[in-house]
């Protein structure tokens, strides 16, 4: 994953023993060395094979892997460069070429992905790959905000991004919870804004050099002119309001917004973007935009003077002037503005780029206007959806695919989102991958590829591949399971979790009993969004494949016994006792009902409905998670009824 544009396969295999060495033709850079030194690691780490020499081979008629690129890659990443690559490998080697250093990268991750165990050993399938993105800009939006994001964890995540060949790390770095860089200009933005978590101006740096080593640009936000609390906690005199201001701790839009109609904020935001102009190195500069709401605005006398003045007829009129203002400023400082759909106006220049969240309508109608976008609406990865519904997402759908060609290629690709609230520094590789590789997906692949089994066939095995990265999706949730009862047996537990999903979309903001202090430890914060064994139960049932269902429902059963007693003694895991109850009841139901249909027996009077209403029950929401096994027995009850 990605699937490679064309991919012809061969027979035969490529065996990698610990003769195993890469060598480089042609053009090279310290760079593509450190890349390809880096591939004998990993390769290494996969196989365990350690003895593998960590240095590049002289010899390219009998090196296992070649390398050739014809030239060198812009010096500063550009959101359009040419990344293809061709792999052609044989019983005898492997050659990867690419026009650059950067098309290399794309083709090294192919080879480790191909590198696998099977019946002869660790190998390599033969095969001939011909390789290139279907989209531009293929991104993870982060936000550091809301929880912080230490920078090892940040690498990490770059690591997994270039591993499916992703290509921009959106960096989220201001918001109402906390401002995260280190300006030396303003150092009152980290001192008041972040709590002592924010990223040096060194650590940026060493951050960015490490994207650009794997092919991944890094686009900065700062949240303008709404979700600035932080900011206004370091200089409230920036405000729309009487103030004062300080760092928020909960969830959700607030009303703290700079004031457009101040000089004051217009020179602040030189010097600002002048300072992270010159820190990040590339061209695009976000700047928000998203969710103000207006509330301070209306309640100034001031503000509502300026705008009778300037002839601004509206709040959106005069969010409009400041992005107008704003986007000087970036100009000046030689950045592309880039902006959530809220800026959307025909009075910006075309250069800009439109960041769809809202819905992929404003990416439409923003190609129309002769404006760039990308979409991350149907992307948003802290809501927990499945990955079935992220995948099957598409930038060019809907009122886009109804766009001529010179519209549509005004749509860059887009950027997976993953919001903060619920996400810490423990959980986030569990919320992100291997999701994130069918997003990758889509952005890289051909539109054809879309075949969801399949899909979740090949993140199976991504997921595995994944973990030599170091990525934590599948180790994190096990390490949090066994935090909350150190001295019982985990395995019943991990039982549980496989049946549950945690609630979707915003359920855990209602109430806002959440804040950034609200310890997120609890099982909700560890349980993957999708339980995979619920989804191939619902699918054995689908077939009418009894014994799959069967094995499925038999690792449930009987776990409640064994469950029950640990999560009585540790106060973190009381709150699972009902819905432990509740699957060891569901499970029983499934196999009482494929009891029934294999032997066509009719169920007993009553049965059917005394089942479904204990099943309506059983999927509503318990300690924040879903049963998800119910909605399989749910249609065993249905065919056992019939
Ligand atoms: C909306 S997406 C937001 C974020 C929240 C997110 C939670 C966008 C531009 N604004 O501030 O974190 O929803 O899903």
């Amino acid at each position: 994953m990605p699937w490679p544009e064309k991919l012809t396969p061969a027979e035969g295999v490529l065996a990698i023993d610990n003769n195993f060495t890469i060598a480089l033709e042609g053009y090279t850079e310290p760079r593509l060395e450190r890349a390809a030194l880096r591939t004998i690691t990993r390769l290494q780490r996969q196989t365990g094979m350690l003895a593998i020499a960590p240095r590049l081979g002289k010899d390219p008629g009998a090196a296992t892997l070649v390398i050739w690129t014809k030239g060198a890659s812009a010096p500063v990443q550009k959101y359009n460069e040419d990344e293809s690559y061709t792999l052609t490998v044989t019983p005898q080697k492997a050659r990867l070429e690419a026009a650059n250093p950067l098309g290399a990268l794309r083709g090294f991750e192919t080879f480790l992905e191909l590198v696998t165990s099977g019946a002869q050993g660790f190998a390599a399938p033969c095969v001939t790959i011909e390789d290139h993105p279907r989209f531009p800009w293929r991104g993870l939006s982060l936000d550091v905000s809301r929880h912080w994001i230490p920078p090892g964890l940040v690498r990490r995540t770059i690591d997994g991004m270039a591993a499916v060949k992703m290509n921009v790390l959106h960096w989220h770095l201001s918001d109402d919870q906390g401002f995260r860089v280190e300006s030396k200009v303003f150092p009152k933005l980290q001192e008041a804004g972040s709590e002592g978590n924010y990223y040096t101006q060194a650590q940026v740096k060493e951050i960015i050099e490490y994207a650009r080593d794997r092919g991944i640009r890094i686009v900065p936000e700062f949240d303008i002119p709404g979700h600035t609390s932080a900011i206004l906690a370091a200089f409230p005199e920036l405000g729309s309001g009487p103030g004062p201001y300080t760092i928020q701790r909960g969830w959700g839009v607030f009303d703290p917004t700079l004031d457009p109609s101040k000089e004051e904020v217009y020179s602040f935001l030189d010097r600002f973007i002048g300072e992270m102009a010159g820190l990040f190195p590339d061209a695009y500069f976000h700047i928000g935009g998203d969710e103000v709401n207006g509330k301070e605005w209306k309640a100034s006398a001031r503000i509502q003077a300026f705008m009778k003045e300037h002839n601004l007829k509206d709040l959106a009129a005069f969010h409009q002037y400041f992005n107008q203002r704003v986007q000087k400023i970036v100009d000046k400082y030689g950045k592309i503005m880039e902006g959530w759909d809220e800026i959307l106006a025909p009075d910006l220049p075309r250069n800009i780029v439109i960041h769809s969240w809202r819905g992929p309508k404003s990416l439409a109608q923003a190609a129309q206007l002769g404006y760039s976008g990308i979409l991350s609406a149907g992307w948003y990865l802290d809501l927990m959806q499945p990955t079935s519904q992220h995948y099957l997402v598409d930038p060019i759908s809907g009122d886009a695919a109804k766009l001529k060609p010179e519209e549509q290629a005004r749509i860059l690709g887009g950027e997976a989102a993953m919001w903060e609230e619920y996400a810490t520094a423990e959980n986030l590789d569990l919320k992100l991958w291997p999701r994130m590789a069918a997003i990758a997906e889509r952005l890289w692949s051909p539109a054809s590829v879309k075949d969801v089994d399949d899909l979740y066939r090949r993140l199976a095995v991504i997921g595995n591949h994944l973990v030599t990265l170091g990525l934590t999706h599948q180790t994190a949730p096990v390490r949090m399971a066994e935090r909350l009862a150190p001295d019982a047996p985990v395995a019943p537990l991990l039982t549980l979790i496989s049946a549950v999903e945690p609630v979707k979309g915003y359920a855990r903001n209602r109430g806002g009993r959440y804040t950034s202090l609200t310890p997120l430890n609890r099982t909700v914060d560890f349980t993957p969004p999708e339980s995979d064994a619920s989804r191939e139960l619902l699918n054995a049932v689908e077939r009418s494949d009894w014994p799959a269902a069967r094995a499925i429902l038999t690792r449930w059963k009987g776990n409640d016994a064994v469950l029950q007693p640990i999560l009585a003694s540790h106060s973190l895991l009381q709150e699972l006792q009902p819905i432990s109850t509740n699957l060891e009841k569901t499970a029983a139901l499934g196999l009482e009902a494929i009891d029934m249909i294999e032997a066509k027996r009719a169920p007993a009077a009553g049965w059917a409905d005394a089942a479904n209403s204990f099943l309506t029950e059983a999927i509503r929401p318990q300690a924040e998670l879903l049963l998800m096994p119910v909605r399989g027995v749910q249609a065993l009850v249905k065919r056992a009824a019939q």
